[in-house]
């Protein structure tokens, strides 16, 4: 497990969406607990029938405990849906699944952030009932909302974003995000205590949507200067394979956006923030393009089908890391 980070030092990977849990939880399969931190988006987080729901850090907390449902990327396995299914039978909200087993971990946070508790320590309670043994951690304790600008249509407006993302199935026209509350939005300090602290070896962003799952992050106030004065490797994987996304509306919001839908406008929308960018090899062609942009490039295979590949990326990430260290 060590020869996988020589220097021994924490990475910090940050994590939105089912894309990046898969490449926490192979982080987490090859590096101990000390040297891992995952940090979630909190930007989709919502209140839901009554229920805080933090899709992203239940995401996590579920990949990298091993009890996540895999086909569906979200959710429990081995879930059940009488609930929700007598839910409907009164007519109530049921655009969210929320499943029996999940809703426990609704029903947890709800009670605890009822006591007064933090969403760290919250989320670090929930990671000890679901066997995680990483720190997982969420991107900020202050709420931070996306919010999905639709330029035209019957939903012109702005959206909540699971409103866009679950019960409009993506489908309105995007034109630009807000993330509400960021301005006063206190980032996470174990994170900017790493960043700050000489005792962190790189950061990895995670194949997630940069726009919804990565921003909410990297804009959190202090955040992009805390990354850069880090002094350390920050390393993106791409999400975007072969001109389209493995899961999620990331190549939909790139065309909306105007942007090509290819690795380079990735590693060009992240700009003068990354040390280093991997792509699939289905992009290889790109790499001497992206380069010319800044980046380092690493070009392997990123699509992650199962266990095997997800550790085989984070092996080739920490080496690509170790090769930029400073
Ligand atoms: N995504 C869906 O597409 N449909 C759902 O009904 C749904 C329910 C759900 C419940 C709990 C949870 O933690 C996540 C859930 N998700 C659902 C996924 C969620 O909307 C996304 O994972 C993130 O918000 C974006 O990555």
């Amino acid at each position: 497990m060590s020869d996988d980070n020589p220097s021994r030092k924490m990475i910090l990977t940050l994590s939105g969406g089912v894309g990046g849990a898969k490449l926490a939880a192979g982080l987490a399969a090859v590096l101990p607990p000390q040297e891992l931190a995952v940090v979630c988006n909190t930007g989709d987080d919502f209140e839901h029938l009554g229920l805080p729901i933090s899709p992203d850090l239940d995401t996590v907390i579920y990949t990298l405990g091993g009890r996540s449902n895999t086909a569906q990327g979200w959710g429990l396995a081995d879930e059940s849906w009488r609930v929700i299914g007598a839910l409907a039978d009164l007519g109530g909200d049921t655009w969210f699944r929320l499943g029996d087993l999940d809703i426990a971990t609704h029903l947890y946070r709800l009670s605890r952030r009822r006591a007064g508790g933090s969403l760290t320590d919250i989320t670090a309670e929930l990671c000890a009932g679901y066997g995680v043994r990483h720190p997982v951690w969420p991107m900020t304790d202050d709420p931070v909302r996306t919010m999905v600008q639709v330029p035209s249509g019957p939903l012109q407006g702005e959206l909540a974003f699971q409103h866009y993302f679950v019960r409009e199935r993506c489908q309105p026209p995007v034109s630009a995000f807000r993330f509400n509350g960021i301005e006063h939005a206190r980032p996470q300090p174990r994170m900017m205590e790493l960043l700050a602290g000489g005792k962190l070896g790189a950061v990895v962003i995670c194949p997630s949507n940069p726009f919804v799952s990565v921003d909410p992050i990297i804009r959190l106030p202090g955040l992009r200067d805390g990354l850069r004065a880090s002094g350390v490797p920050v390393i993106a994987v791409s999400p975007i394979v072969g001109g389209r996304a493995i899961k999620g509306p990331a190549a939909k919001m790139m065309q909306e956006l105007g942007m090509p839908v290819t690795a380079r406008a990735v590693a060009g929308y992240y700009g003068d923030l990354l040390d280093g960018f991997v792509i699939d090899h289905a992009d290889a062609a790109d790499a001497a393009a992206i380069e010319s942009l800044g980046p380092v490039v690493q070009v392997t295979r990123t699509v992650m089908t199962g266990a095997r590949e997800r550790m085989a990326l984070a092996r080739d990430v920490l080496r690509f890391a170790a090769t930029l260290g400073r």
